[in-house]
């Protein structure tokens, strides 16, 4: 179906959600920075209940590009919302400008990457909209490009973003090693705040690269690291992936606390859930924590400690809330009815 036979009498029209991931093996750094090429592969878990829902609808009499985020335009936004569209109209052979409408149901911007949902769904509701029918590489490659972590996305369960080494960047894209219901997994994350972050991931990233002494070695060591991580999935072996993601977290966040000025993502009730998980675990709870860019604290256990775990975090003063989830899906279309505000 020839895409400009159909603009005078359809929409071009479709949805699409995706769930946000949480990086177990970090991802900071970017070797080309238009490209969101990385300095380092990193492994993640893709979230269940946690979802951007995404509606593109591409027409004729649209002068130009137009966001609605969460119910707002969304200007600041829109200029890497069209660049990513740009991806897929050049596909197409399309010069049409779409309408995006957008809704997360957890904070976006604070940490619990909204922007690699985000993009995942946007790239997978415009390819459906203009009828390409991508392959998952090319949609991961696409959603890498508007977010880094966006690339992850697009799979489901557990899923390794590979370094690659083309300068255009088609091999570093994501791809699924394991199923969410082969290594269920559960999740609970602690919200300390829900306020937009005041440095941004692009920024922190740029700065870190920059100036931190410790760049060389955070590259150097970082395969070492996934082998362990990939190794412990496979074993389905909880108390190794502990020790693992813990270490890549810290060892990011050092890394980036040694940036000048140094990057501080973490606030006092961070602080404290990560200690209480810590201590939980040495009481042979099966739990351990990871920190993105922001002060949320994303505990990950054993489905038989889930509600524990979850009690435990909302004791400590200073935790808002605290969101439970398992692993999900990768990211799928939905009825156009299905995307607006649950
Ligand atoms: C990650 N983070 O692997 C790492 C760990 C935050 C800390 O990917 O600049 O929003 O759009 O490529 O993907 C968050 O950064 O950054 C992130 P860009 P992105 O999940």
């Amino acid at each position: 179906m020839s895409v400009m036979s159909t603009t005078l009498d359809a929409d071009l029209c479709a949805a699409a959600q995706a769930h946000p991931n949480i990086a177990l093996i970090k991802y900071w750094g970017k070797r080309d920075v238009p490209l969101n090429l990385p300095v380092v592969g990193s492994l993640s878990i893709t979230l269940d209940t946690l979802w951007t829902r995404t509606t593109v609808r591409f027409a004729a009499e649209l002068p130009a590009d137009r966001l609605r985020l969460n119910g707002r335009e969304d200007a600041k936004q829109l200029r890497k919302v069209s660049a990513c569209l740009d991806l897929l109209r050049a596909r197409a052979g399309t010069g049409l400008r779409a309408e995006v409408t957008s809704y997360n149901n957890f904070p976006t911007g604070a940490g619990l990457a909204s922007s690699a949902s985000g993009f995942a769904a946007l790239v997978l509701a415009a390819d459906a909209a203009l009828g390409l029918g991508l392959p998952p590489a090319t949609l991961s490659e696409f959603a890498r490009r508007g977010s880094g972590s966006a690339s992850r996305s697009i799979f489901g369960g557990y899923v390794e973003w590979a370094l690659g080494d083309r300068v255009d960047g088609e091999d570093s894209v994501a791809r699924p090693i394991v199923d969410a219901a082969a290594w269920p997994l559960r999740v609970a994350v602690a919200i300390t705040s829900t306020a937009e972050k005041a440095i941004g991931s692009t920024e922190g990233m740029n700065r870190t690269a920059d100036t931190s002494p410790y760049q060389r070695a955070w590259i150097d060591t970082q395969e070492a690291d996934l082998a362990e991580a990939r190794a412990a999935i496979a074993a389905r072996d909880f108390e190794r992936l502990a020790a693992i993601s813990e270490f890549s977290c810290l060892k990011m966040h050092a890394l980036a606390m040694a940036a000048r000025p140094g990057l501080l993502y973490w606030n006092a009730a961070t602080m404290a859930a990560m200690h209480e998980v810590r201590r939980l675990r040495a009481t042979g709870v099966p739990v351990f924590f990871t920190v993105d860019a922001g002060p949320q604290v994303k505990a990950i256990c054993l489905p038989s400690a889930a509600t524990q775990v979850a009690a435990a975090l909302r004791e400590i003063p200073g935790v808002l809330n605290v969101l439970e989830t398992g692993l999900g899906g990768p990211a799928t279309r939905i009825a156009v009815a299905d995307a607006v505000a649950a």
